[in-house]
């Protein structure tokens, strides 16, 4: 199904020209992507070297919106094209994906922590790292369905940024991480290339992965819109960044990265349980209204990103983005935070913050029994009038009324 949305595009344009206002005004938007510009606005840019900033609302179909946002930024005079946020017109008509293959059609991006765009973000002044990024960047733009993951060279200081998280994340995985986890990191260690001198390629770790969950990896260009994101799960496929953090905060990032991924995520992801409770997330997410994305990206934040669990008395970790962080592990594990109990209800309208460490965390007994809270209470408060199955044989999902 095809269906109309407002997006906003965020761009920047190197030359002193109106040339992104032109491509999108022009009668190529409405030919070739049968779009129309809804608001255009230019400002002078605050950056050397980029003349302005366009934010631009599009009116335009899902489909052709991807093809468009690939033209732009292959124009040469465009220094970076962003989605800001879309609107569905109608929740009753949501696209999302039901073949695993038009996951093609969700990896839009979010624009917040990049470094070309944030002036807090630690690699904002280092030219080089951006460029990295963008180089990195562009394996996720043009990769499809079946492909496998693109190697990347990892330079020595990528490595070396790596090897240090790796190291102080060790020291402190036995006594922070809970059993799931270090059950999976000894294996990944033994079978899957896990050293501090090297930083495990994506394809290889998909691969690993497949085989103890059937979740598999796609390469992602950044931090994604939350709702091309949990569509991703809900087909056992996790959409992961490849590029590293800058070596200048190795103990935090404030936005995914393959490190991030690679020990934050693939461990769990590759647990069944775990990965059970992600796929469930994404088929809730399925055709949902805006506002239960935000409330399972929240619910997502506290539990997948930032969860605790109990285990033989303590407190554990078994958020990715605590088992990334070891500065936010040994923070989120001390007596600084506060600490609730996980009930979807209450964690789901949490509001929180993502740029610095959790001053709140959610602890579930189990993560078996997260999810069963979960279960439950995404039946009570659905508002989708159909239920969402996954087909594995043919990696599909269909929609079952349900009235
Ligand atoms: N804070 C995490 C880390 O430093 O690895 C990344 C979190 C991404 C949501
Ligand atoms: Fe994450």
């Amino acid at each position: 199904m095809r269906i109309n949305m407002f997006i906003t595009v965020y761009g920047c344009v190197y030359l002193a020209s109106h040339h992104l206002a032109y491509t999108l005004t022009s009668w190529s938007l409405r030919q070739n992507f049968k779009g129309h510009v809804a608001h255009v606005e230019t400002r002078p840019a605050p950056r050397k070297g980029v003349a302005f900033d366009v934010l631009i609302k599009i009116d335009i179909l899902r489909e052709p919106l991807l093809n468009l946002l690939k033209s732009l930024r292959q124009g040469s005079a465009i220094a970076s094209v962003n989605l800001l946020s879309e609107h569905h017109s109608s929740i009753k008509e949501a696209w999302f994906p039901k073949h695993i293959s038009e996951l093609d059609m969700c990896n839009h991006l979010m624009t917040k922590f990049e470094p070309d765009l944030d002036m807090d973000h630690p690699g904002f002044a280092d030219k080089e790292y951006r460029a990295r990024r963008k180089e990195i960047a562009d394996i996720a733009f043009t990769y499809r369905y079946g492909d496998p993951i693109p190697r990347v060279a990892y330079q020595q200081e990528e490595i070396d940024t790596w090897g240090a998280v790796f190291k102080e994340l060790e020291r402190l995985i036995p006594t922070h991480a809970c059993r799931q986890y270090r059950e999976v990191w000894e294996i990944l260690k033994r079978d899957c290339g896990y050293t501090p001198d090297q930083i495990p390629q994506l394809e290889d770790v998909s691969k690993f992965m497949k085989r103890r969950t059937g979740f598999t990896l796609r390469p992602a260009a950044g931090l994604l819109t939350a709702r091309d994101f949990l569509a991703s799960l809900a087909f056992r496929v996790f959409q992961c960044t490849q590029y590293i953090r800058h070596h200048s905060s190795p103990h935090h990032s404030p936005e995914p990265d393959a490190i991030h991924e690679l020990l934050g995520h693939a461990p769990l992801l590759a647990e069944p349980a775990f990965a059970q409770f992600s796929q469930e997330l994404g088929l809730a997410s399925l055709g949902a209204s805006d506002h239960e994305i935000e409330k399972f990206a929240t619910m997502y934040w506290f539990t997948v990103e930032f969860g605790l669990c109990r285990e033989s008395g303590d407190v554990r970790a078994w958020g990715a983005g605590l088992l990334s962080s070891f500065g936010e592990l040994a923070h989120a594990l001390s007596d600084k935070p506060s600490k609730k109990d996980f009930d979807p209800a209450i964690t789901s309208v949490q509001p929180y913050q993502d740029q610095d460490y959790q001053d709140l965390y959610f602890i579930a007994d189990t993560v078996e029994d997260a999810q069963e809270k979960f279960r439950r209470w995404t039946f009570q408060t659905m508002s989708r009038p159909y239920e969402v199955r996954y087909e594995p044989h043919s990696q599909s999902v269909q929609t079952l009324d349900s009235v």
